[in-house]
């Protein structure tokens, strides 16, 4: 009986590892499948338009390694400045266009530069 406790224990924690694993093969297994949807019929591009002085959407969540692209639908010049000066469109006119990519994680907010109080925010999330 003195043999019998540890192999109890033993099986015990093999099962308990198992289960460990085939839980971090399923976490993983999505993970894969996520990445998939993302990166399938549309191989991360997005795109923001600006109509009426307003950037649509305005908050736009996309995946690293995304390439947004503003289009310019307005009668009205306007542009796109990164907030913290990382990044700055030229004056576009209408139908002109302007891409950016982004890759770090992370919230990105803009405006624009002849219309300050038009902003908008790109969400970066992996
Ligand atoms: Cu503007």
């Amino acid at each position: 009986m003195s043999l019998g406790l540890p192999i109890l224990h033993r099986s015990r924690g093999a099962r308990a590892a198992a289960t460990a694993a085939a839980f971090a093969l399923g976490v993983a297994v999505a993970a894969v499948a996520a990445e998939a949807v993302t990166t399938g019929a549309n191989p991360k591009e997005a795109t923001v338009s600006i109509d009426n002085f307003t950037y649509a959407p305005v908050e736009l969540t996309v995946a690293p390694g995304t390439t947004v692209k503003f289009v310019n639908h307005d009668d009205i010049p306007h542009s796109v400045v990164e907030a913290g000066g990382k990044f700055k469109s030229k004056v576009m006119d209408t139908d002109d266009d302007f891409t950016m990519t982004f890759n770090t994680p992370g919230e990105v907010n803009y405006f624009c530069g002849l219309h300050p109080r038009m902003k908008g925010k790109v969400i970066v999330k992996g």
